[in-house]
């Protein structure tokens, strides 16, 4: 009967963090935030940007604005011209919903100049490494695998007590 349950546990357990690991919310700039002092690029690099995550940028609302940029060339010469997306409540939330780089900056005159702007690299977040295939599709029998087995297990409990009644 013990062991019955230690499975059961196990399997919930396993399915909890394998859910719980796919997304999380990366406040731009760390504890400072959506500010001139810091540094986005360092930022960034020490960040893993997933599919399915969120970027939040915090910031005192009419101080900093936050756009979105069409390109890699108007990213580098901070052209505001012709903006993708336009945020100013100072606490915006920004869905990574596929692969692939996003550029964003200050829309406050001369901020983006100063180096206020961070370009987000987002990653599958299946794969980690080389042999794409292969990891991909073991992470996802092994995701596959820990639900079939809370499943069997929420089945089999009460046929136990069934064959096992005194
Ligand atoms: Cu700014």
């Amino acid at each position: 009967m013990q062991g019955v349950y230690g499975v059961l546990l196990l399997l919930v357990f396993v399915a909890l963090i394998t859910k719980q690991a796919s997304a999380t919310k990366h406040v731009i700039g760390g504890s400072q935030g959506w500010d001139e002092s810091v540094d986005f690029s360092s930022w960034a690099s020490g960040q893993t940007f997933k599919v399915g995550d969120q970027l939040v940028f915090k910031y005192p609302s009419g101080l900093h604005i936050v756009v979105e940029l069409g390109s890699e060339s108007a990213y580098k010469k901070c052209d505001l011209g012709s903006v993708l997306d336009s945020l100013n409540t100072g606490n915006d939330e920004v869905k990574l919903n596929k692969a692939g780089i996003r550029y964003f900056a200050c829309g406050t005159l001369g901020h983006c100049d100063q180096g206020m702007k961070v370009k987000i690299t987002t990653v599958t977040g299946k794969v980690p490494s080389t042999p794409a295939s292969a990891s991909t599709s073991s992470a996802s029998a092994l995701h596959s695998f820990a639900y079939f087995g809370v499943l069997v297990a929420l089945l089999a409990t009460p046929v136990w007590y069934i064959n096992h009644m005194p």
